[in-house]
């Protein structure tokens, strides 16, 4: 069986947030259309502690953008973004929840990020999905949300090696593009990695 995971719409990632990603609203009407595909559906929550490591302002002399050794892990450094309990962390308003089975939380330990949705960057702690997944019969997903060239990424290429069959909607995802070229990057790591890379009217309209 099939299910939708949406990662990280969340005011913060949308323009005029902290962490804002170019166009992130535009992604959200696209979501609910897709939504409607779908009868299991899970969404993701970055959801980080006020002290997080991955934010800048927590290291000092250090500015966004920088990297930092986190814990053994190389960790570039973000505006403090998706506190937990803030209007930041909260779901885009417009983004229909009624669906939803479950919501995975992730990056709330302050020594370690956590892109994926489904295992911390160091890969040790692990939110559940996957395990939720296998036991509600789940064996391929469809992954959305914000961002491309990250969360999105890390839950598509996690997703492969728990051994879902995974298809990552391009155009229901928005890049942070740090890097020009960072959302082509990110797709053709997905690709590459063995993910089906398809637009959103071929769920809609074709299947
Ligand atoms: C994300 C940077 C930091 C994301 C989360 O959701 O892509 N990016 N935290
Ligand atoms: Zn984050």
């Amino acid at each position: 069986m099939k299910a939708l995971i949406i990662v990280d719409v969340q005011n913060d990632f949308i323009p005029g947030g902290a962490l804002a990603v170019n166009e992130g609203d535009q992604i959200v009407p696209v979501i609910n259309e897709l939504q409607q595909k779908f009868d299991f559906i899970v969404a993701t929550q970055d959801w980080h502690p006020a002290e997080h490591g991955s934010f800048a302002a927590n290291h000092s002399q250090k500015s966004v953008g920088e990297f930092i050794d986190l814990n053994g892990v190389n960790q570039i450094l973000w505006p403090v973004h998706c506190v937990q309990g803030s209007k930041g962390a909260e779901f885009h308003p417009d983004l229909k929840n009624d669906k939803w089975k479950a919501i995975f939380k992730k990056g709330t330990h302050r020594k370690v990020d956590s892109y994926s949705g489904f295992f911390d960057n160091n890969k040790q702690g692990d939110t559940g999905l996957s395990a939720y997944l296998k036991e509600n019969d789940i064996d391929e997903v469809f992954v959305c949300g914000l961002a491309t060239d990250y969360c999105v990424k890390f839950t598509v290429l996690d997703a492969i090696s728990e051994g879902f069959k995974t298809t990552m909607i391009a155009d229901a995802t928005r890049a942070v593009n740090i890097n020009e070229n960072d959302y082509i990057h990110a797709i053709e790591e997905m690709a590459q990695g063995g993910a089906k890379v398809v637009l959103a009217e071929e769920i809609l309209y074709f299947s």
